[in-house]
């Protein structure tokens, strides 16, 4: 039986771009099941249905429930090893799986002010002080793997992996908000930028049409 994907708008659900970048950049073959946000109780019904989570992704693999970006994201390492989504190495995966959970549990700031938004208008905004610490320790993140393992390839760990598809939608709020970083940050945002799988997800999302007015606000 297929996986499906439960996901939410493309063009504003970072969560669900996560899981699913990181099971079609590595050809993992998926339904995508589609529900749109914040549009009433019957759509968030439709999300019960899948999880009691109430939540955007969820991944469907037969009798198995996987709710939660993060928990999705080791599933399908587990359930397709030859994807490599996380590094070969011992001390590379424990650096991976800590700047990938790093990314799931902070970066409070420059989520909120910085939301995901691929029709808007690519614009600058003045940032508070605990966005502008997010954004160093993410250009921090990046160039520090760059340099330890640049030489196995142009994303994170070398090859497009779990890390990369967590830090994904950062580059798109990096890019919309306009946001300058250091010239190793930038090179790895066009990388990422690059990615025919990072390119289906934004153009499928710019060819959206449904707004939610609680996330055009910045
Ligand atoms: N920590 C969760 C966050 C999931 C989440 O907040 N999803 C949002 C969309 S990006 C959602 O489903 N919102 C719908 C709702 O709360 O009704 C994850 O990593 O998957």
């Amino acid at each position: 039986m297929a996986l499906k994907l439960v996901i939410g708008n493309k063009n504003y659900s970072s969560w669900s771009m996560r899981p699913w970048l990181a099971l079609r950049a590595n050809d993992i073959a998926f339904d995508e099941v589609f529900i749109p946000l914040y549009t009433g109780d019957a759509d968030k019904q439709r999300i019960l249905d899948f999880t009691h989570s109430g939540k955007v992704p969820a991944l469907i693999d037969g009798d198995i429930t996987i709710w939660d970006s993060l928990a999705i994201i080791e599933y399908v390492a587990e359930r397709f090893p030859q994807a490599r989504i996380w590094p070969e190495d011992r001390a590379s995966r424990a650096h991976a799986r800590s700047i990938s959970a790093e990314m799931h549990s902070g970066f409070a700031a420059l989520r909120s002010e910085c939301g995901m938004n691929l029709h808007r208008p690519v614009r600058a905004v003045a940032l508070s002080a605990d966005a502008r610490a997010d954004v160093a320790r993410v250009e921090q993140i990046w160039i520090e793997c760059r340099e330890r393992y640049g030489k196995f390839g142009p994303f994170l760990f070398g090859a497009f992996g779990g890390a990369d598809a967590m830090f994904a939608p950062v580059v798109h709020r990096f890019r919309s908000f306009a946001i300058a970083v250091a010239p190793e940050a930038q090179a790895y945002m066009d990388t990422m930028m690059a990615l025919p799988a990072f390119q289906q997800w934004t153009s499928a999302a710019l060819a959206e049409t449904l707004i939610i007015d609680r996330f055009e606000t910045a």
